[in-house]
């Protein structure tokens, strides 16, 4: 499934993402800020941070990157953050009853793809 996430003024566009256990998900990534890099890491909770599910390239800001990963098998609550940025954080939700879709955030401003993907 595909998925739009933006960061915007040091936070995640969205800050629930839900799919299906074992889901491929395929991330399009904006950073829309001017300056700032991040990227996205995800970790089975708040307190478990040591070593993540999942860990996106850095995007630099006004750049965006796409990355899949695969959804936990487990359904529950997980947690995603920026690693340089703690504060910004949000859930992934694996529940077999997600939509198979999720519904778009707003368009992210195109940029330069330092990573060639
Ligand atoms: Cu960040």
């Amino acid at each position: 499934m595909d998925v739009a996430l933006a960061a915007n003024n040091f936070s995640f566009d969205r800050t629930t993402i839900t799919v299906r256990p074992n889901a491929q998900v395929s991330v399009t990534y904006a950073n829309n800020e001017t300056v700032g890099t991040h990227n996205f890491a995800l970790y089975e909770s708040a307190q478990s941070t040591a070593t993540p599910i999942h860990r996106s390239d850095y995007v630099n800001a006004g750049a965006s990157i796409t990355f899949t990963f695969t959804a936990p098998s487990t359904p529950g609550t997980y947690f995603f953050r920026c690693d340089i940025h703690p504060l910004m954080t949000g859930q992934l939700v694996v529940s077999a009853d997600a939509p198979l879709e999720q519904v778009p955030a707003a368009p992210a401003s195109p940029g330069a793809d330092p990573y060639g993907y």
